[in-house]
């Protein structure tokens, strides 16, 4: 029989789309996008289109596996695992005290139930947890300084934009559900600006592409801040409504806009261009999540609030600086203390050298939850010999991972198309449920599962116990219930959360101490390179993978764009060595006349175990604030082979 089932994707990506899984005769036969989900409408990213192959990938691990020799494991049983598990938290944790235990959670799943493992890891702890972000922390730095709030215009807001200017931005691969409404938009007459290095599929959305150096935006909008000044297309109210104003100014005005634009690399005329846009507003920027991570990462974010404010964009319908859409509002986790309560915390982007770091007590244990440290945390080989010089590693995944194969027990666990979750959304304002289509396969448990079962051996079963429904019930906010927003009403459709207001600061007012924008006033320039490593290294989101997870094989060596002129004389299509200042990696040269000639695009998330991993070249940095990770700081070149 053939069944049509519904669920939400809890993948680590802006969309947070409704799919439809097509199951006959309880094995899933195809994946559509649901077509009554407003961001969704029926269509799939390949990632996700192609899922099939992961989720019945002879690959997948479907029993608990202890490592009995390097790189080899056993297939044991739940109660043996589990046993084992709790055996050594208990024994790890009398020795040396709980701060020598590190759980460290990333973004394999969204889903709010998975903060029910940091719960876990609390009660019985609390154990040592990362700090910083790698993902967006400087970025929601620069916005929490600004405007005390990080959240976003309603999506669907755009429409009443007469200008959209993408700043660091891949729409068609970082959240291809974007695109539609971007294309909308330009239906309905607003003009589209692509501001990236690097030359991707989301410049044909737009009538104009400005490509500046890599960390030159900073720059770019001290130069557009001249004109707006120059051509009197600064908002009269800008005074009132943000503190700093003259020092603002000063710093603008330091530089006349000529060495502002030489900093960026960009001709003067593209930074009039984008003053003239936002001053003929309503002008929306779409601030990309990538961009800000690297050095000045926060400073370019904090940049680009400043000019909203000063152009008189923000709190209007169609303009504000859209980041990042704050995808738990709707939910309450405060019962989970997080960093407050924690013994000790591990700086995300150096894992590995603070796992490593002589402390007392040292780090005995790791336990990873839905990440890949390894792959996708920077200075892959350290993060490795991190977690291999460990007493104790356990990883909870579906795949063999860089970072599974570290471990010495893999706990199995659910996929996205098994997941039994409540999600919000860091591209929208929707949130929902998913609901298994079908039954994980025998042998594989629940995050949640793994943890009540754990709980119950620690004595904390009762503080963990309930079913997903009733923790996603629990978890959902009394203010969202009682505007009609009901886990019953989630389960027939998802719906937008009511909290968040369409337009963000519509009465002028942002959510700072004294209500006004917190202009930026110290400049941040780009991170100064090597001679030796001239080309910067962009190791960017790709369609066919989600971070590490590819939905098609990794067999060859990865892809590395370059402009023909900087490519070391490497015919299009050779293979070479791309190397940075720690390590190298081949790839396989493609040019590209569209790329400017100080950067090299390659995909993120290769396994080092396949010899693609981007991250085995990137030295461990932090961003300007935020404690983020400067991944698109490091200088690499191309050497011929042989
Ligand atoms: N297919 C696919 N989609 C994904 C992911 C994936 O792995 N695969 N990952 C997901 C994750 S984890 C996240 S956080 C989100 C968003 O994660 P990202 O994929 O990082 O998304 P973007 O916001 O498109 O940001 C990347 C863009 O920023 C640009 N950029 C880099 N440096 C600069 C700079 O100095 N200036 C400017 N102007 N631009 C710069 C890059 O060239 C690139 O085009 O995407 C998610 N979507
Ligand atoms: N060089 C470079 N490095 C980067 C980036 C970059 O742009 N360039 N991007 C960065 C960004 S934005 C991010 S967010 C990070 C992402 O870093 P990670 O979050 O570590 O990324 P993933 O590779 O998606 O690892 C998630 C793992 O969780 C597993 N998983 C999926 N669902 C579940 C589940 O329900 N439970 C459990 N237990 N596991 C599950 C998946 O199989 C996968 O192995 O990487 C960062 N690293
Ligand atoms: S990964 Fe993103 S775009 Fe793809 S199905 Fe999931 S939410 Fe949608
Ligand atoms: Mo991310």
């Amino acid at each position: 029989m053939l069944e049509q089932r519904r669920t939400l994707c809890n993948r680590d990506c802006p969309d947070a789309c409704g799919i439809v899984a097509f199951v006959e005769d309880g094995r899933i036969t195809r994946l559509t996008g649901d077509p009554d989900h407003p961001m969704t409408r029926g269509f799939l990213c390949w990632r996700t289109g192609h899922f099939l192959s992961l989720q019945y990938s002879p690959e997948r691990i479907t029993t608990p596996l202890l490592r009995v020799g390097a790189g080899e494991f056993r297939p044991i049983g739940w109660d043996q695992a589990l046993d084992l598990a709790a055996e050594k938290l208990v024994t790890i944790r009398r020795e040396s005290g709980p701060e020598a235990i590190f759980h460290y959670r990333s973004g394999g799943s969204l889903g709010l139930l998975k903060h029910l493992c940091d719960y876990f890891f609390e009660l019985f702890g609390p154990v040592t947890v990362k700090r910083g972000d790698i993902c967006s922390g400087a970025g929601d730095a620069a916005q929490l300084a600004d405007f005390g709030e990080v959240d976003s215009h309603d999506v669907f807001d755009l429409l009443n934009s007469k200008n959209i200017l993408l700043w660091g931005k891949n729409a068609f691969v970082s959240s291809p559900h974007l695109v539609p409404i971007l294309k909308e938009a330009r239906a309905r007459g607003a003009r589209l600006v692509l501001i990236d290095p690097a030359y991707h599929r989301t410049a044909s959305l737009c009538e104009k592409f400005i490509q500046p150096r890599p960390g030159g935006d900073f720059a770019l909008a001290m130069a557009i801040a001249q004109v707006l000044f120059e051509r009197g297309l600064v908002d009269p109210r800008a005074a009132e409504t943000c503190d700093n104003v003259d020092a603002f100014w000063k710093m603008v005005r330091a530089k006349p806009i000529e060495e502002w634009c030489e900093e960026a690399d960009v001709p003067p005329a593209c930074a009039a261009a984008l003053a003239e846009r936002l001053g003929d507003g309503p002008t929306a920027i779409l601030v990309g999540w990538g961009m800000g991570r690297r050095a000045n990462g926060s400073g370019i974010v904090r940049a680009l609030d400043a000019l909203s404010a000063v152009s008189g964009n923000l709190g209007n319908p169609g303009g504000g600086v859209s980041f990042y859409y704050k995808r738990r509002g709707a939910f309450d986790t405060s019962f989970i203390k997080g960093k407050a309560v924690a013994p000790r915390t591990v700086l995300e982007p150096f894992f590995g050298r603070e796992v490593m770091a002589p402390c007392d007590p040292p780090i005995r244990m790791v336990w990873v939850t839905a990440g890949n440290p390894v792959t996708m945390l920077p200075e892959s080989d350290t993060t490795a010999e991190a977690l291999r010089t460990r007493e104790f590693v356990v990883v909870c995944d579906s795949f063999l991972t860089d970072t599974a194969r570290t471990a010495h027990l893999i706990l199995p666990t659910t996929t996205l198309l098994e997941a039994d979750d409540l999600l919000g959304s860091y591209g929208h304002h929707t949130i929902g449920v998913a609901q298994p289509v079908v039954p994980p396969p025998p042998g594989v448990k629940s995050d949640l599962e793994i943890m009540q079962a754990l709980a119950a051996r620690v004595g904390l079963g009762e503080a963990l116990a309930g079913d997903a429904r009733s923790w996603k019930r629990r978890m959902i906010k009394p203010e969202v219930v009682e505007r009609g927003v009901t886990l019953d009403v989630l389960e027939k459709a998802s719906t937008r959360n009511p909290i968040p207001p369409r337009v963000l600061f519509a009465d002028g007012k942002v959510a700072t101490p004294s209500g006004r924008v917190n202009l930026v006033t110290s400049p941040a320039a780009p991170a100064t390179r090597d001679p030796a490593f001239p080309l910067c290294l962009l190791a960017l989101s790709t369609a066919r993978s989600q971070c590490s997870l590819w939905s098609e094989p990794e067999r060859d060596p990865i892809t590395a764009v370059v402009h023909p002129e900087a490519a070391s004389g490497i015919p299009d299509g050779a293979l070479a060595r791309l190397e940075s200042a720690i390590s190298g990696i081949v790839v396989r040269v493609h040019h590209d006349t569209r790329q400017r000639r100080d950067v090299v695009v390659v995909p993120k998330g290769g396994h080092l175990s396949q010899g693609r991993c981007a991250n085995r070249l990137i030295r461990a940095r932090t961003t300007d604030a935020g404690e983020g990770g400067a991944l698109y700081d490091e200088g690499v070149r191309l050497v011929p082979l042989g």
